[in-house]
């Protein structure tokens, strides 16, 4: 297998929402564009107030020195900051995951009455920003699974070119090897756990072959994209400022499952192995529950 085949998948459906109202967003046809494509766009599905939040929550993420910064293209011109799992960090992301729609647009995506959140992750660029090399999620995860999707939402006004890019459809064809962070700069096809998984192609050298898909982003739409679709981050030029988050949330099919001890997941979760075993349900305190929101997080 090499390329997704060009345009064998419809553009993703475009909703909008009318007044921030997520409701009338996720239709059956979203649901099914979801399950084929693995890649939703929705127009304004988040209030105003959920973005401060997440905004609150990332400045005091960048000031606690507890929270690890990873930096991408560490030393070189365009690096940039990620941070994974910050939930446990910030208070202003705690009521965002419990309080806000995203759970419950997940539940409604996935088909899930019980929602969990996997993890959430900070890329930060600002000035010039190298791109996110292009990836699949799930090789780095411990888990398999029908019901999960990331959510990308961005705090800045993007232009498509510097949007998340995606190729819809790919999460159901091959998966492959990782890129190796440390090695990126010499050649993102370098793989990452170098077992029995495919080098990643070099996408970037050879675009137009491929059916990339990405938009014009305001604050407040949402991406919504299954973990296993290749995907790459967009640059920010001198001056530009893109702050996103990613939120990854699962449901009641996903179970455990092993990963090549010769790296660790991301994010890390020791201890993760030896309290379960490859395909039961993925019920860990690593994963806390959102819906049904748990009792001591209902405002009485
Ligand atoms: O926004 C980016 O630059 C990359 C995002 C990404 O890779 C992800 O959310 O999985």
């Amino acid at each position: 297998m090499g390329e997704v085949a060009a345009r064998e998948y419809t553009d993703p459906v475009v909703a909008a929402s009318t007044g921030t109202d997520w409701r009338g967003l996720i239709t059956p046809e979203v649901r099914e564009q979801y399950r084929r494509d693995g890649v939703i766009f929705l127009r304004q599905a988040l209030h105003p107030e959920w973005l401060l939040l997440i905004e609150l929550g990332l400045q005091r993420i960048l000031s606690n020195s507890a929270q690890t910064k990873h930096k991408f293209f560490q030393g070189e011109s365009g690096e940039f900051i990620e941070t994974v799992r910050n939930f446990e960090h910030s208070f202003e992301l705690q009521r965002l995951m419990y309080d806000s729609p995203i759970a419950d647009m997940m539940s409604v995506l996935l088909g899930s009455e019980r929602i969990w959140l996997y993890s959430d992750e900070f890329f930060l660029k600002e000035g010039l920003g190298k791109r996110t090399p292009w990836h699949q999620d799930m090789p780095y995860w411990p888990l398999e699974g029908e019901q999960i999707a990331s959510m990308w939402i961005s705090l800045d006004p993007l232009p498509r070119e510097q949007c998340l890019e995606m190729i819809p459809g790919s999460h159901r064809t091959t998966r492959y090897d990782g890129f190796s962070p440390r090695d990126v700069s010499v050649d993102p096809t370098l793989p990452y756990y170098g077992e029995d998984l495919p080098p990643l192609p070099n996408i970037e050298a050879e675009r137009d072959k491929w059916n990339i898909t990405a938009f014009d982003i305001e604050p407040g739409d949402v991406i919504l994209l299954h973990p296993g679709v290749l995907h790459g981050g967009g640059w920010t030029p001198e001056g530009g400022r893109r702050r996103t988050i990613t939120i990854r949330c699962y449901g009641e099919d996903v179970v455990y499952a092993k990963r090549p001890a010769s790296r660790p997941t991301v994010p890390l979760t020791p201890g993760l192995s030896l309290q379960l075993k490859p395909g039961e349900p993925l019920r860990s305190a690593w994963y806390p529950q959102l819906r049904p929101l748990p009792a001591h997080q209902i405002a009485r």
